[in-house]
Formats: structure tokens, C-alpha cells, sequence
């Protein structure tokens, strides 16, 4: 079941998109808008919030404060309903095809009578819209290929999916046309854990322009090219979780930094600089930052670093650059130092062939230890998870002994710490009883089942597991699984606030199927003072290629090395792990 949260950003959504079709006033489309965004990133259940103290959460006035209230009593939006009823069915499908947007589809709508994307494909092979003004032959092509791109992709990418292709696609336009200023930009730049399309930004001088967009076009991987022109290009490729859009652009060295701040967004962000550049006498866009009386007077133009001092701002890193505060931060230099890569230094949410693994204890442990490691928690499922082998009392009393027998043996190389993901039964109970449980010296706990509950049993439930006094971690606290599964919508704010008290870190897990704590859920748990791990969730040497993903997602939310138990040493983890059953 969706949760209030989503289906209510789902709807402001549909009467941002709707508004822009009739054409109704801009204002209202951004308020639209605004809101959907407010649902989407709300870290409680809205369901649950007294009408009255709406108004209470940032972002929300008397306006959508009534309309939530409404929806929560009614089930409905009565203005929403209205919105759609002279709207046939099918028309806002159209706004999902590349290349056409809301004016084009009232267009398409109002002269030609075009309802569907059946409509126009059916108008686009039979002629008849030719005729329409704008719809030259090349925009009707474009068209046809947004279709085809449509049924094709089906949506966005996984992070995962995304950032090893674009890497290899810079691997390959370095190699082939020996260019060194080349970034990917973009929501990908961002780190997002979804990709609309995966954005290449090269800096070169004219004369190697050519060669760059020969070389892109003419990859092996690509299905068919959407474009191809001297200074941008795009190609579509796909795989078998669907196709995937790369647009490469090229601008001269010098403009690289205006350009990479650009295409590297937000939009959001970008709208923010720009208005700030304005208000100082400049003007901002793709190219410059330049003199707002003489635009042809650059001011700076190489690098994002120069642009942003201009603006009397510290560079601002793109995880942070979604409008979320990061300009008036930046402005008093109080930005976070950004945990990264480097700073982690245990992983403590693992498994192994004990459970569904497909390592041994001690290949997992020196896998760990090569990666310069002090310390590895092996934390297989426990019984309830039969179909991933999960260990019974008896089996678990047996795995700790070997646990034990491996780190006396890797003594001086790692520490090999004996834990459990336990699950976190739908009443909130653990799935061994607490003698157990206090054998061992980590315990994650998390849901693997029950996903669909309602949110305010999945509070109590995961609230109950937070308060059990051996969990250590609450491990992907919401089970979703990204462009596949919603999961729980627990009240986050709730959950971190008893997380905090109690001393207990919230997960992010880092695969990028999971990344559960999503950003805006870890940017909660900080706000509430509480600690994050990140954790791989390695079932095998092949999955500690994902702990990218999860530091990205902690980039996102502000987190410093500090607020990472991973990045503790070996004796402040020890003393962390203590004091969480204190
Ligand atoms: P995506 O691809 O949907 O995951 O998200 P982005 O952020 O990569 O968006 P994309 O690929 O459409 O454009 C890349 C960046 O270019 C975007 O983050 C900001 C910039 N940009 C694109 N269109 C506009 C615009 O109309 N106004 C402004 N200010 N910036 C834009
Ligand atoms: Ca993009
Ligand atoms: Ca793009
Ligand atoms: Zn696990």
C-alpha cells in the first residue's frame, strides 16, 4: 500500500503537470510543485500529523495544510478530481515522452486532438500532423524516437547502473581523443540514487571537438544515436533492465567550470546562483559569470571553485547542490567537511555462506582487512529467513564458536567481530531471544518481512526493535528497494529521535538496490543528533563495489566522517559497540 506521503505527492504532481497543460499561471504550477516535493521528502506520516499542527512542518501554509487535511478525511482532493474530469486519460502519458513538454502537449492536445500516445503515433505515421505549426519533419522524427525511448526505458536508472557506465564512457573518450577535463555532471554528479540520464561534460579545444563526438557515437554499446552535432550528442543504449540516455557535451577549457556548475545542477540550485549572481550585478549561465552590463565581460568562466567565490561563496559540493540550505551555508563557510571513501574503515553488516552468502567467514574477513580494514562484523540472517538459509538458535550458537576460532586466527590483521541481522518480526519482536542475542558483540536488526504494513504499525514495530537493549544498528529500516518495491513508511522523524536516545545507528545500507536510509531519511537522522553506518551488506567479494552508493547517500545528507560509526577507529568502535548496551 502507497503511503499517504507518496500518493499525496503523486497527486500535487498531477496538478503541477495538468495546470501546466491548461495553461493555468505559473505561480500555481511552482506551488504545485513545491508541494509535491514537501511529500515526497517528508520524514513522518502526514496521516498521523493533527490538522492543526500541519502548518508545523516546513513547507507547508494554510493552502496545502487544508488540502492535506482534506485528502486524509476524504480520500480525495476535491480541486484535483475537478482538474482531471475534462481531461482525457491519457493525455498526461504524452508528458513522459522526451523532447515534449507541457506546451506541446496543450499543442497537441488543442489542435490536433490528440489524446494518447496512440494518438500520436497514429498522427505522426499517417501525416496529419505535419501540418501543425513547429511540427517540422525533424521535431516529428524526435517524436517517434521519444516513443520508442519511452516503452523502451519505462523510467529512470539505478545509481548503480549509471555510474560504472558513465565511467566507462569517460575511460573511453580519454583513451580515444587524449582529452583530461572530463566530468560526469548531472543527477549523477549529485549522486542521486535514480538517473534520468547520464550527463558528460568534456573540456577541449575546437580542433578535438570532432574526434570526441565521433568516438561517443561510435561506441560499440550504442543502440541508436538520439543526436549528433559538433559541440553535443546523445545515444541510447540499453541492457536487459532497460535503456539508458547519454548526452555528451563539449565547450572550450576555459568555459569548463561555468558549464560543469551548469549541467551539473540542480536545477533548483542553479535558479538560486543565478538570482544571487543577478543581485550583484552579474549575470550566470552556461558559459560565464559574467558583467550584467557587458555580458560580453567575463568575469569567471574556468573553473567551479573561481564562479563560486565570485558569489562570495565556498565551493559547494554537488551532493549538497538540491537547494536545501547549501547557499546559506556555504555563504558563512559552514558547509560539512563530507565523509568520503577513504574514511571508512569497517564494515559491519555482512554475510556469509553460514547464510545466504557466498563467502567463507575468512575469506570475507581478508577481504575486509585487504581493503585496509580493522574491523568486520559477520552478520548472517537469523532463522526466520528460511529461504536465505538463516540460522536457528542451535546453528547460530555453532556459527558464533567459528566466528570466534577465525578471529583468534586473523588476530593482528582484523578484528573479526560475531553478529546477527536479526529480522525484526512484524510485531517488533526480535527473532532470538535476548540470552542469545547478548552472545554477540553486533546486532543489526532489520525487516525483511511484512513490507506493506501500515505506517503506524511499522513505527511501533521498528520503535519496539530500536528499544531492545542488544541492537546496535537498525539495519534498511524501511525494506524498499529502489524503482521496485515502496517498503515501509515509518515516521522517520519518530525512529531517529528514539534511535538518538538510545544510542542505536541507523543504517544506510549502501547497495543500490537498497540505499535504505535514503538521503533526505539520513538527513532526518542527523538533524535528530543521531549516528549513521554505513554497511555493504556483502554477500560476497562482489558486492563491496557498492559502498560508493552508500557514502554518496550520506554525502547527500550533510554527514561528516563524525557522524559515521565506519570511520571510528578500531578503539573508538569498540567503545561506540559498548555503549550501545550500556
Ligand atoms: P535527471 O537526468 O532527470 O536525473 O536529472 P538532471 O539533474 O541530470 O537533469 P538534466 O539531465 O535534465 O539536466 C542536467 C542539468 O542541466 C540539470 O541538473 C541542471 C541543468 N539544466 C537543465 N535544464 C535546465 C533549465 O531549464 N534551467 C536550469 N537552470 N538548469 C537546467
Ligand atoms: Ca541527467
Ligand atoms: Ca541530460
Ligand atoms: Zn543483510
Amino acid at each position: 500500500m502507497p503511503s499517504t506521503n507518496s500518493t499525496l505527492a503523486g497527486i500535487f504532481q498531477q496538478m503541477a503537470d495538468v495546470n501546466q497543460i491548461v495553461d493555468g499561471n505559473r505561480f500555481k504550477t511552482n506551488a504545485y510543485q513545491k508541494a509535491a516535493r514537501v511529500m515526497k521528502e517528508l520524514t513522518r506520516d502526514v496521516s498521523a500529523v493533527p490538522p492543526a499542527e500541519l502548518t508545523s512542518i516546513e513547507g507547508v501554509g494554510k493552502g496545502l495544510a487544508e488540502k492535506i487535511a482534506e485528502f486524509v478525511e476524504s480520500g480525495k482532493i476535491q480541486e484535483h478530481q475537478d482538474m482531471l474530469e475534462d481531461l482525457p486519460a491519457g493525455l498526461l502519458d504524452l508528458l513522459h515522452i522526451p523532447g515534449l513538454g507541457p506546451k506541446g502537449v496543450a499543442q497537441l492536445w488543442k489542435e490536433a486532438g490528440v489524446e494518447s500516445i496512440a494518438d500520436l503515433e497514429k498522427g505522426i505515421a499517417d501525416g496529419s500532423l505535419a501540418e501543425l505549426k513547429g511540427m517540422g519533419k525533424k521535431k516529428l522524427e524526435n517524436l517517434s524516437k521519444g516513443i520508442a525511448f519511452l516503452a523502451k526505458q519505462g523510467g529512470r536508472a539505478h545509481l548503480g547502473r549509471a555510474l560504472p557506465l558513465a565511467l566507462h564512457v569517460i575511460d573511453w573518450l580519454k583513451s580515444e581523443c587524449d582529452v583530461t577535463l572530463i566530468d560526469y555532471a548531472g543527477s549523477l554528479r549529485r549522486g542521486k540514487e535514480t538517473i534520468g540520464d547520464i550527463d558528460i561534460l568534456v573540456g577541449a579545444e575546437k580542433k578535438v571537438h570532432h574526434c570526441l563526438m565521433d568516438a561517443f557515437i561510435g561506441m560499440d554499446m550504442v543502440d541508436e544515436v538520439l543526436g549528433h552535432g559538433e559541440t553535443k550528442s546523445s545515444v541510447r543504449t540499453s541492457d536487459d533492465t532497460g535503456a539508458i540516455q547519454i548526452d555528451l557535451r563539449v565547450v572550450e577549457p576555459k568555459h569548463y567550470g561555468a558549464a560543469l556548475m551548469y549541467f551539473t545542477g540542480s536545477k533548483e540550485h542553479n535558479v538560486k546562483l543565478r538570482e544571487r549572481a543577478l543581485s550583484m550585478g552579474y549575470t550566470l549561465n552556461e558559459y560565464a559569470l559574467a558583467d550584467k552590463n557587458d555580458k560580453s565581460r567575463h568575469i569567471a568562466t574556468e573553473t567551479e571553485e573561481a564562479i563560486y567565490k565570485v558569489l562570495e561563496l565556498a565551493w559547494i559540493p554537488p551532493e549538497l547542490r538540491e537547494d536545501r540550505g547549501e547557499i546559506a551555508l556555504s555563504e558563512k563557510d559552514g558547509l560539512p567537511k563530507l565523509v568520503e571513501l577513504e574514511d571508512i574503515r569497517a564494515d559491519l553488516h555482512t554475510h556469509t555462506t553460514a547464510s545466504d552468502g557466498v563467502w567463507s567467514i575468512e575469506e570475507n574477513a581478508r577481504a575486509m582487512a585487504d581493503r585496509g580494514y580493522h574491523t568486520v562484523a559477520i552478520t548472517d540472517h537469523s532463522k526466520s529467513q528460511y529461504q536465505a538459509n538463516g540460522l536457528d538458535n542451535d546453528r547460530l550458537v555453532k556459527h558464533i564458536e567459528q566466528v570466534r576460532a577465525v578471529a583468534a586466527k586473523l588476530k593482528g590483521t582484523i578484528t573479526v567481530l560475531a553478529g546477527s541481522e536479526v529480522d525484526i518480526l512484524p510485531d517488533g519482536s526480535l527473532d532470538y531471544p535476548d540470552e542469545l542475542l547478548a552472545e554477540l558483540d553486533v546486532v543489526v536488526a532489520s525487516p525483511h518481512a511484512a513490507l506493506s504494513q501500515e505506517p503506524k504499525k511499522a513505527t511501533a514495530r521498528l520503535l519496539r526493535a530500536i528499544e531492545n537493549p542488544y541492537v546496535t544498528i537498525m539495519g534498511h529500516p524501511t525494506g524498499r528497494l529502489v524503482l521496485k518495491r515502496e517498503g515501509l513508511s515509518p515516521d522517520i522523524d519518530a525512529l531517529v529521535r528514539a534511535a538518538a536516545e538510545r544510542g542505536v545507528a541507523m543504517e544506510i545500507n549502501a547497495n543500490h538496490w537498497r540505499l535504505d536510509l535514503r538521503d533526505t531519511h539520513a538527513r532526518a537522522a542527523l538533524a535528530a543528533g543521531c549516528k549513521l553506518a554505513i554497511n555493504t551488506d556483502a554477500h560476497g567479494a562482489g558486492d563491496l563495489g557498492q559502498l560508493p552508493y552508500g557514502v554518496l547517500t550520506a554525502r547527500r545528507a550533510g554527514a561528516t566522517a563524525a557522524d559515521v560509526v565506519n570511520c571510528l577507529s578500531a578503539a573508538g568502535l569498540r567503545k561506540w559497540i559498548a555503549s550501545t548496551r550500556a
